[in-house]
């Protein structure tokens, strides 16, 4: 009925789709964690979709996943889509207390916790009064939190042979991001976002087949991430590499000469470290697109890469909002230090204060228009409005526009800064240092580092007659926040420059720490 809205369900139209149409036997996944067919992996879902509603998990109901890159995270994520329950794929970078601010705010009752990352999820289920299920993938040990039940993934299992009724517009996946505001925030996509992104960046830019094997740097739990190793390589019967390691240029080069990759994600930062590292320049032989994202690709980067592997690299941008990227070079027409043109199916607006557009080569706020846009963010109805406008979406990034139709990036338009291309508030690191009892006041910015890339640095004013120094301070960070966020360098200086009204003045402090 149309008064319902159109039947859609991500998880039939990744899966089930593709064994109906006959690729049951293509290797879906590859990787150290194992190894399954479509109809393999088809077998397994249908598994824990029915473990899941056997512990009573509804349709709508958040499940935090907190897992490593494989087959069972994988699985899980289209296990609740199956059953209309929408997975929440989080940072496994995240300190415990990091984690329960997630599962207090999502409201999940369901918590699925893989090693090596008990310890975190053990404390954060501790604190977490509502979780009713901790469903543990491994066989470390696992102290359940006093409301919760403790479940092994290994015995999910059932017969669930018929996918939930969702709709085109059900919730089928949040992902917290930071990005904009500073604050982490679930921000909510519907199933069709997912066929969108598939229908857009995946078949019209990537041009994927059933023969690619994608690579991704960026993890499952990133908008990035589970586009580039799930959406897409499912969308068409490809194979996905699936890695659970922490990425390091030897790790990286081992899992490319083992699973021979066709199309290869990953972040500038992450372009850097590979070419700093001793790799033959043979590496990539197998891959036939390298695709960055996350941050602008400083132009350097893009002609040492190229030249060093042989191999093509585009720049484009995404946003967790938007899902996946929506502006792009292509294959045979990059255009270095630009972050390309539109990719069909999106439009793109560069807006003055007013909301009205500027002229070619006048700066401005990018906007963004299309089908894969998030609905909103959960319980942040303020933010979601001012984000939000209507059929547009507020990027939050300064762009320029040049005659033949490419985008520049200048930056961001807020004090957000992004490194490795992940999301850093400085207001978080700054409270973080803060919490050091020798600290008077602190300023985070980001600065490029040698590569032309932003990481975040750090003024410091310490307490009359400290002696901290600069490393104890990264350590300190290094301790009590995800470790990518922690300043690069601490300055120790005397005092911040603040406005007439005592305001921070950030600009000052990233001249006073770039010089
Ligand atoms: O940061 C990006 O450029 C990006 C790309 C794809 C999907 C999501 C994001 C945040």
């Amino acid at each position: 009925s149309t008064f319902l809205g159109t039947s859609f369900n991500a998880c039939s139209y990744l899966l089930d789709d593709r064994v109906a149409g006959g690729l049951g036997d293509q290797p879906a996944i590859a990787g150290p964690l194992g190894a399954f067919t479509y109809a393999e992996l088809l077998g397994k879902v249908r598994d824990l979709a029915a473990g899941l509603r056997a512990l009573d998990v509804r349709p709508e109901e958040r499940i935090v996943l907190f897992m490593p890159d494989g087959p069972a995270l994988a699985a899980t994520i289209l296990a609740a889509m199956r059953i209309g329950a929408v997975p929440v794929p989080v940072s496994t970078m995240q300190t415990g207390k990091e984690l329960s601010l997630v599962l207090r705010d999502s409201g999940a009752r369901v918590l699925v916790a893989g090693d090596p990352f008990l310890l975190a999820a053990e404390q954060a289920a501790a604190q977490s009064p509502e979780l009713r299920h901790v469903v543990v993938d491994g066989h470390g040990d696992f102290t359940a939190s006093p409301s919760a039940a403790l479940h092994r993934l290994g015995d999910l299992r059932g017969d669930d042979s018929e996918p939930y009724d969702t709709r085109e517009d059900s919730s089928a996946l949040w992902l917290y991001t930071s990005g904009t505001t500073g604050t982490p925030k679930g921000a909510i996509h519907r199933h069709a976002n997912i066929r969108h992104v598939n229908e857009t960046f995946g078949s019209q830019v990537l041009g994927i087949t059933a023969q690619d094997r994608c690579f991704s740097i960026p993890k499952l739990f990133f908008a990035y991430g589970i586009g580039n190793s799930l959406f897409f390589p499912f969308s068409v019967g490809a194979t996905t590499i699936l890695d659970p390691a922490r990425p390091t240029p030897a790790s990286v080069a081992q899992r490319v000469q083992e699973d021979r990759p066709t199309l290869f994600f990953a972040v500038p930062t992450f372009y850097a470290a590979l070419l700093a590292a001793d790799l033959p320049s043979e590496l990539f032989s197998s891959v036939r697109l390298a695709v960055s994202a996350g941050e602008p690709l400083p132009p350097e980067l893009y002609r040492r890469f190229t030249e060093r592997f042989g191999v093509e690299l585009i720049d484009g941008i995404g946003t967790t909002e938007a899902l996946h990227i929506f502006l792009s070079n292509r294959p045979g027409k990059v255009r270095p230090g630009t972050t390309g043109r539109p990719v069909p199916g999106y439009e793109l607006r560069v807006v003055d204060e007013h909301g009205n557009d500027v002229e070619t080569g006048t700066p401005g706020s990018l906007l963004v228009k299309g089908d894969s846009i998030a609905t909103g963010y959960w319980c942040r109805t303020d933010t979601t409005r001012s984000v939000f406008e209507g059929h547009w979406l507020r990027t939050g990034d300064t762009y320029v526009t040049d005659a033949d139709g490419y985008y520049s990036c200048l930056g961001r338009t807020n004090d957000m800064l992004k490194a490795g291309g992940i999301w850093v508030s400085p207001t978080e690191v700054e409270a973080r240092l803060l919490e050091h009892p020798d600290v008077l006041l602190a300023a985070v910015v980001g600065l490029p580092d040698a590569d032309g890339l932003d990481k975040p640095v750090a003024c410091v004013v310490p307490n009359e007659g400290s002696t901290i120094t600069a490393d104890e301070l990264i350590e300190f960070c290094r301790a009590g926040l995800a470790s990518f966020k922690r300043p690069r360098e601490v300055l120790i200086v005397d005092k911040l420059p603040t406005t007439a009204t005592g305001k921070l003045q950030r600009f000052a402090v990233r001249e006073f720490a770039a010089s």
